[in-house]
């Protein structure tokens, strides 16, 4: 197309765009405009009645609570499916110098690969005894942007064109290797004695709104369903189960402690990580970067993200229950803290940066710390803190949490506070 039909496009996109968001209320990124709100309790039920010791959370309050997020927000997913299968395309004992053994899985929720698979890339340490305890996470860019070793596979799905990323035509490309590698601090992981795995988000369901036609979605449905249902998953929802699908081939693999697996992502791959944790009890423990609204940040501040831009910008990742709360935080029957609550008692870890004022740092914090009293009724040391830690002052008790310096990013001083909460939680 001539370029000047091209930036006539763009310019019309970016004043729709623009158009639409000055009908948006303001944002708010004043501590002053805050409006006032009373948080749902986690430890008072649906029927009034306190939660004083751990059987009733677990037995009572725990349920009704994941059943309101999986109703109100997330959307209900199917479980583990029967036809699942698990194929080991490619091992290398050698890989990365000799430091790992690099393991490529093809994951087929339906049991044939010509429908829809998810490419698990795991490393494990060799200088270790094994099985070892293991990082999960999702990617945003498909398994080959981790690292430069150019025995990882190319993705295999679509993704959003960019050229400059290295992908074409919507599909990866030689160029497309390593372009997330500072997320992925693989040989620091490594050498502290964990695993990693990971896949590409979008080989579970792409992340764009396309009706639920493409990804795991359409396996799924029930006879003459052509939408999920107002309650049945969106696009977060799908890409934890994928996580769970990945946990399931981790328990059959020997080198792997499935019995110590952290479930890690960032953004909107973070509100993943913690819905995944929620939903699949396996998980043994927790890491949200910069997880913000619809992760670990409380809905109810209208900090940064609301649920109607979210809503408006992703209608896809949440269950169409969801947009019912569009401007009307303080009706929802739950809050952030509460999917925090729902890892209790293993340990979750929150992560804050600086400039990442639209995920509203603070807005995560108080979700910790909102969330401590549920921890402490279990047992756990909770968050050893009542006030926000300054800049780099991470706290980690059985909840943890820091804000760094920088941007919205997960770096190597995230990781470095990641492993050394591991290593007190997970270690043996
Ligand atoms: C933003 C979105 C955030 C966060 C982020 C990301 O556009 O508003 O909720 O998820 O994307 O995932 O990078």
């Amino acid at each position: 197309m001539p370029e000047l039909l091209w930036t006539c496009l763009i310019i019309a996109a970016l004043s729709l765009a623009l158009a639409a968001d000055s009908q948006l209320p303001p944002i708010v990124y004043d501590e002053n405009e805050v409006p006032e709100y009373t948080l749902p309790d986690p430890l008072v039920c649906e029927d009034g009645s306190p939660v004083s010791d751990a059987e009733t959370w677990r037995s009572k309050r725990r349920p009704e609570v994941l059943e309101l997020f999986r109703t109100q927000m997330f959307g209900r997913a199917p479980g583990r499916p029967p036809q699942l299968r698990f194929e080991v395309i490619e091992t290398d004992s050698r890989a990365l110098g000799g430091l790992a053994t690099r393991k490529q899985i093809a994951i087929s929720p339906t049991g044939n690969r010509a429908d829809v698979y998810f490419d698990l890339l795991v490393y494990l340490p060799n200088e270790c005894r094994r099985p070892v305890p293991l990082f999960l996470g999702l990617n945003f860019n498909g398994n080959q942007a981790v690292h430069v070793d150019s025995g990882i596979r190319l993705a295999h799905s679509w993704m959003r064109e960019n050229p400059d990323g290295g992908v074409v035509d919507h599909r990866a490309t030689e160029a497309a290797r390593a372009t997330e590698a500072s997320r992925w601090q693989v040989e620091m992981v490594l050498r502290r004695g964990y695993g990693l795995a990971t896949m590409y988000y979008g080989d579970i369901d792409p992340d764009y709104d396309d009706g639920f036609g493409n990804g795991v979605h359409p396996f799924f449905r029930a006879a003459g369903q052509t939408q999920p249902a107002a309650d049945e998953w969106g696009s977060i929802a799908a890409w934890a189960w994928g996580l769970s699908r990945a946990l399931d081939y981790c328990e059959t693999d020997g080198d792997i402690d499935a019995g110590r697996v952290a479930v890690i992502g960032h953004s909107r791959l973070g509100k993943t990580a913690l819905w995944a944790g929620a939903e699949d009890e396996r998980f043994a423990l927790v890491i949200s970067n910069n997880s913000g609204c619809g992760g670990a940040a409380l809905s109810r501040r209208h900090f940064g993200e609301t649920v109607l831009r979210i809503n408006t910008a992703f209608p896809h990742w949440f269950c169409d229950n969801f947009l019912q709360y569009n401007e009307q935080e303080g009706t929802l029957p739950i809050d952030q803290h509460e999917l925090i609550a729902l890892s209790a008692p293993r340990p979750v870890y929150v992560a804050s940066a600086e400039e990442d004022r639209w995920a509203d740092p603070r807005g995560e914090f108080l979700s910790c710390l909102h969330a401590d009293p549920v921890y402490r009724l279990l047992g756990t040391t909770g968050l050893p803190a009542t006030e926000m830690p300054g800049l780099n002052q991470p706290v980690q008790g059985t909840i943890g949490y820091h804000i760094r310096t920088g941007e919205h990013d997960v770096t190597a001083y995230d990781w470095e506070q990641y492993l050394a909460f591991s290593d007190a939680h997970l270690r043996r």
